[in-house]
């Protein structure tokens, strides 16, 4: 629905609709819900005369009601990413569009402020970004780079005056001081159109698989450094892609594939400050989950893209990586006491630990949870940076930002050392946490969300692009609100009030999906592949004696396996999982349930949230008697030995099931699918869109334990029935993440993105540093003071 056409809609139906709001007010709620006015919408329906299209349409866009008798403030997603406000006054039978900041005022009334008259802060980066080019159409959130390179070919097309600034560009780079592609000696884009004319004739005389050592010499005379490419080919190619360039390009992609070739990117900082980040021994335990494994994959398969990328340029260096996250010296048998760890299977990529430290300097010993770590940030980020400087022989060209502690120290070590910043979120918060950001100073003390949340609006503001993992993490569905979206409006009562946080249709918004790691992670099909000689030890864990990391014997080890694998914290659900099992007969009949959570015995665990997870979890095996069809363990396994249980449960036609509130994107999704489990996952969040359902994996609503339960035991029925059902799921299952989720593809992308971003950053560097300032002093005057609060209050560390 068009914006401008609401009020037009309205006026049509508005008789109806002041009659259903009737029944809204009759609810005698302060706050309704889309969910609940879409069921008062399904009960009034039928009371209408004939059925209204334009009406359901409408009443299908609220997303919630503020009730302020005899007014009712209507929040309306009319589009992705788009929203309008609108009053209903229900004696006058008047409404009126209103303003974002009108409504906000009126929700924090739901907290006890009042809803005029008193003054607000409010964030707006609108203004900012008005001249920047952005996504037109909804369906193309998520593919920024495109319309980043339409704009692009316009500027170049347009002004010659911006293909200086390519000059410009292009003669900065240089690697330890040897310099790369354009000598200074070319001074003016006049001279570079002759230069390449003339490098583009001689090149034409070479063979093409002439080296360019051996010409390097007539192509410095032209002014021609090192990096164009190692054979006359692949210079070439570059080149006459900088000559279509430089007479107008015809198509976009000239600008990318160029830029891609350009050697910008020899070093790169990924920055990942919380949990236990390490390679072995770790996951599982609270903060510490997919984020880590994302990383370990991206690193492997970025150094190997990176080095292929130089050895085309023909540049022999060896790029380097560096992980830089927390030194814990209390390291519970990990190695994240150490300040250094080499990563496997990589020739330059490596792990800095860097420590908190206290006020007096001190280093903080003891693991703290990713809720909490908020005071420690900024000196940990400066200390960083002399490490950094030490240790990576130079400055990187390229910061990458993980979750929302990652990302607000990638921003101040990229806004010091002035280097590209790309964000990645994992999991936005605020979706999993239903109005956390309305209610924040209930949790205030726990989860500290007023300083995630400013920390996440700094982050994602000061990031030269953003990589998503799905489409729905920036917009949602068309009835679901996406997870950056939820961040474009909303309120901190009585801190400020976000008028515009972030845009989703900005063009810095890519999306490319992570991988599962292939060599791990592969079908269980593949019988020479298959490790065998664990089985005895997957046996042993599966069908062993309960012990003080384990609960629940199975007594009969034949029926299929129903598994999960999660860190044990209240969102991700397993105990729901639990509850759903012991309370289906049918389903305890087909299968027997094993999970790998968290802790059984509470005295190993230190996070509150898991030990009240632990409690619930023995509750439930005590109350149904669960000890002889489930079986509980409380331990880190091996990653190969997780890829070979996964395959080894798909043998005897097991299913998994993720059945998390919420799941940003779900790692074990697709690491289930690829070995050829039938998964059963979330509905909310990324498994939304990894898994087409009934195809290749089934959605279930964790709020609906009938429902999730049924569509578990209707598979399993119809799976002992008929095998070939379970085979068709797996198939499709191993086939969509072969076809859609993989790292080779994704590093391929980040690299080409980090250039064109790169590039689109040294051009816009003056329009910048305005919202650059305005985020600075967001930092310095909400940020500060929020976390100066929390040293000060309750809940410190
Ligand atoms: N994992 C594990 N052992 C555990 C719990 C999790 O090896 O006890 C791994 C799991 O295989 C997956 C990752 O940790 O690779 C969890 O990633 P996911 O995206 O599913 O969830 P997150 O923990 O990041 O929220
Ligand atoms: C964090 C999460 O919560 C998961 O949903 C993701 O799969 C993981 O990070 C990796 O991005």
């Amino acid at each position: 629905m068009q914006r401008q056409a609401i009020p037009a809609t309205i006026e049509q139906v508005k008789g109806n609709l002041f009659l259903f709001f009737r029944r809204i007010l009759e609810m005698e709620k302060p706050l309704v819900l889309c969910t609940e006015v879409q069921k008062a919408y399904t009960e009034f329906a039928p009371c209408l005369e004939q059925p209204c299209a334009k009406m359901e349409v409408l009443i299908g866009s609220i997303q919630e009601v503020i009730v302020y008798a005899p007014q009712l403030y209507c929040a309306l997603r009319v589009d992705i990413g788009k929203w309008l406000y609108v009053a209903f006054d229900l004696d006058s039978l008047q409404y009126t569009v209103v303003r974002k900041s009108v409504f906000l005022s009126f929700k924090e009334q739901l907290v006890g402020r009042a809803a005029r008259g008193e003054w607000r802060l409010r964030l707006d980066v609108e203004p900012f970004n008005q001249d920047f080019p952005k996504v037109q159409d909804a369906r193309d959130i998520g593919n920024g780079i495109e319309y980043l390179n339409r704009h692009l070919i316009d500027f170049f097309a347009d002004r010659e005056s911006e293909l200086e600034h390519l000059l410009e560009f292009l003669t900065l780079h240089r690697y330890n001081g040897m310099p790369l592609m354009v000598s200074p000696r070319i001074k003016d884009v006049a001279a570079l159109r002759q230069s390449v004319e003339q490098a583009l004739e001689k090149l034409r005389q070479w063979e093409p698989q002439t080296l360019y050592d051996d010409i390097a010499h007539e192509l410095q005379a032209l002014g021609f450094e090192r990096g164009w490419g190692r054979s006359v080919e692949r210079i070439r190619t570059t080149m006459g892609l900088l000559q279509d360039i430089l007479r107008k390009p015809d198509s976009p992609a000239t600008i990318e594939h160029f830029l891609s070739q350009v050697p910008m990117i020899f070093r790169v900082l990924i920055v990942s400050p919380h949990g236990f980040f390490g390679q072995s021994k770790v996951l599982g335990y609270p903060d510490t989950g997919g984020q880590v494994v994302y990383i370990l994959d991206q690193v492997r398969a970025l150094e190997a893209r990176m080095r292929a990328n130089v050895h085309e340029q023909g540049i022999d260096i060896e790029p380097e990586i560096v992980v830089l996250t927390r030194l814990i010296p209390e390291a519970q048998g990990t190695t994240c006491d150490q300040r250094e760890e080499q990563i496997w299977g990589t020739h330059n990529a490596r792990i800095l630990r860097v420590p908190f430290r206290d006020d007096h300097g001190e280093v903080i010993p003891h693991w703290i949870s990713r809720f909490h770590i908020w005071p420690h940030l900024e000196r940990f980020a400066f200390d960083a940076i002399t490490e950094i400087r030490g240790a990576m022989g130079g400055r990187p060209d390229l910061i990458i930002g993980n979750y929302s502690d990652g990302n607000l120290v990638a921003t101040l070590i990229s806004q010091t050392l002035k280097v590209t910043q790309c964000t990645i979120a994992h999991a936005l918060e605020k979706s999993k946490y239903l109005y956390s950001d309305l209610y924040w100073e209930d949790n205030e003390e726990d989860y500290h969300f007023s300083i995630q949340y400013t920390a996440d609006l700094i982050g994602m503001n000061s990031a030269d692009f953003i990589i998503s993992s799905t489409y729905q993490e920036i917009a949602g569905s068309p009835t679901g609100i996406g997870q950056y979206e939820s961040y474009k409006t909303f309120t901190l009562p009585g801190l400020y009030q976000v008028v515009n946080g972030i845009d989703v249709y900005d063009t810095k918004f890519n999306i490319i999906s992570p991988g599962a790691n292939e060599e791990v992670f592969f079908p269980y099909t593949r019988s020479e592949r298959r490790l065998h000689a664990l089985h005895p030890e997957i046996e042993a864990l599966i069908c062993g004696e309960p012990d003080s990391v384990s609960r629940g014997r199975l007594l009969d080890p034949a029926k299929p396996i129903i598994f999960s694998i999660a860190r044990l914290d209240r969102v991700k659900n397993l105990t729901g999982l639990a509850r759903w099992f012991a309370a289906s007969d049918e389903m305890r009949q087909h299968a027997n349930l094993v999970l790998i959570a968290g802790h059984v015995d509470k005295a190993n665990s230190r996070d509150e949230e898991e030990r009240a997870q632990i409690d619930i979890m023995h509750g439930i095996f005590d109350q149904y008697a669960l000890d002889g069809s489930a079986r509980w363990l409380g331990i880190q396994l091996e990653k190969q030995m997780t890829g070979e249980l996964y395959r080894y449960i798909a043998d005897g036609r097991g299913i998994f099931v993720q059945p998390a509130l919420f799941e940003a994107f779900g790692l074990t999704v697709i690491e289930a699918m690829t070995t050829g489990l039938p998964v059963f996952a979330t509905t909310f969040g990324g498994p939304l869109e990894i898994i087409r359902h009934g195809e290749s994996g089934f959605h279930i609503d964790p709020t609906d334990d009938e429902a999730s339960t049924a569509v578990i035991v209707d598979f399993l029925r119809e799976s002992a029935r008929n095998p070939a059902s379970w085979d068709a799921i797996s198939r499709s299952a191993i086939a969509r993440v072969e076809e859609k989720y993989n790292w080779p593809h994704y590093v391929e992308r980040l690299m080409t993105l980090a250039k064109v971003y790169g590039f689109w950053k040294h051009m816009t560097k003056k329009d910048r540093e305005e919202i650059r300032r305005y985020i600075e002093m967001f930092y310095g005057l909400m940020y500060r003071p929020l976390v100066q609060r929390f040293m000060t209050g309750p809940g410190q560390q």
